[in-house]
């Protein structure tokens, strides 16, 4: 712990002395959607190895005109979905933003995109400068995990 702690200190990471949150974005991917889909949903999950909570706020993108937090669920057998809060992660969890789960809600799209496409999207933490990752565009594939 000692060693992690100065080896922050060295690099210069940490903006205050102490535990520091530190987002890290993984598999992050968007499902791919005919060119006339109003919306998208992108997935990914979100790690925290830091030693601090970190509070993810929001998302955004340069080319979507609004990209919000979202969650599935289903009532009365309907499938709907609701603006989530912040989303909390403790120190060494992660949270997975999957299909049928937590999703971004990508609205407005400013191109058009197709599978292989990569877009870059920020999410933004309550303290600390976020993450800024890579999705790629993609069809879905049902995996058996
Ligand atoms: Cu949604």
């Amino acid at each position: 712990m000692r060693l992690k702690l100065g080896w922050l200190l060295l690099l210069g990471c940490a903006t205050n002395v102490g535990a520091a949150g530190h987002l890290v974005v993984e598999q992050a991917w968007i499902r791919a959607a005919p060119p006339d889909a109003p919306m998208l949903a992108g997935y990914a999950t979100l790690k925290n190895d830091g030693d601090a909570p970190v509070v993810v706020t929001g998302a955004s993108s340069a080319d979507f005109g609004d990209v919000s937090l979202h969650e599935s669920f289903s009532e009365n057998g309907v499938e709907r979905m609701r603006q989530l809060g912040n989303v909390s992660i403790a120190p060494g969890a992660s949270v997975v933003f999957t299909p049928g789960g937590k999703h971004f809600m990508l609205m407005d799209a400013k191109r058009a995109l197709k599978s292989g496409d990569w877009v870059k999207i920020h999410i933004s933490t309550k303290s600390g400068t976020g993450a800024d990752a890579d999705f790629v565009v993609r069809d879905f594939i049902e995996t058996s995990e």
